[in-house]
């Protein structure tokens, strides 16, 4: 077979097949598939859009204060299939002197005064409940922090969170505001 003949059968085969899809798939349609939580264009219902991730406020959505275990519980209720949630992360931007999260959190009075966020201390040290570990040494913590108490909060009324806030560690009984994050 020549060349031209093996093209002309080619384009025949392609059309053949072009044509076969064009034929509606009726009771065979594929739903589209879920938008995956990593690039996100937009969040779901009571979720805020920041800097390509989605976060939840509970001083947004008027919830009531809770423990940080409570906190947990329920941004982990807010997951689906398709997506899991829990506390807020940050700290995503190494050692810079600011944080876009952070900052969101401040500029929008989000704290409620004080806001469990997703990190806390497993054996001598902490890490964010992403798994990524969160120096003792990092720029977010305030002056003096961490003193040695399991979980991580912010703290609003912090005389050193004029400018920008920082995270402290404190006991986990207390009842504050929260923030979760989809993942
Ligand atoms: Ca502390």
């Amino acid at each position: 077979m020549g060349y031209i003949q093996i093209v002309a059968v080619t384009l025949v085969f392609l059309e053949f097949i072009s044509v076969s899809e064009m034929k509606p798939q009726f009771g065979n349609a594929v739903p589209e598939a879920p938008r995956g939580p990593s690039r996100p264009t937009e969040c779901p219902g009571g979720f805020v859009f920041i800097s390509g991730r989605c976060y939840l406020f509970s001083v947004l959505l008027g919830l009531e204060h809770r423990t940080q275990s409570q906190a947990k519980l329920y941004c982990q209720s807010r997951g689906t299939d398709f997506y899991s949630v829990d506390l807020i992360t940050m700290g995503r931007g190494g050692a810079s002197e600011g944080d876009t999260v952070l900052q969101y959190i401040k500029d929008n009075g989000l704290a409620d005064p004080n806001m469990y966020i997703g990190a806390d201390k497993s054996g001598s040290s902490y890490s964010w409940v992403d798994g990524r570990p969160l120096s003792v040494n990092s720029f977010l913590w305030v002056n003096n922090e961490p003193a040695g108490d399991e979980c991580v909060f912010i703290n609003s009324g912090h005389p050193d969170n004029t400018k920008r806030f920082h995270i402290e560690d404190v006991q986990c009984n207390a009842g504050f505001g929260f923030a979760c994050e989809m993942f």
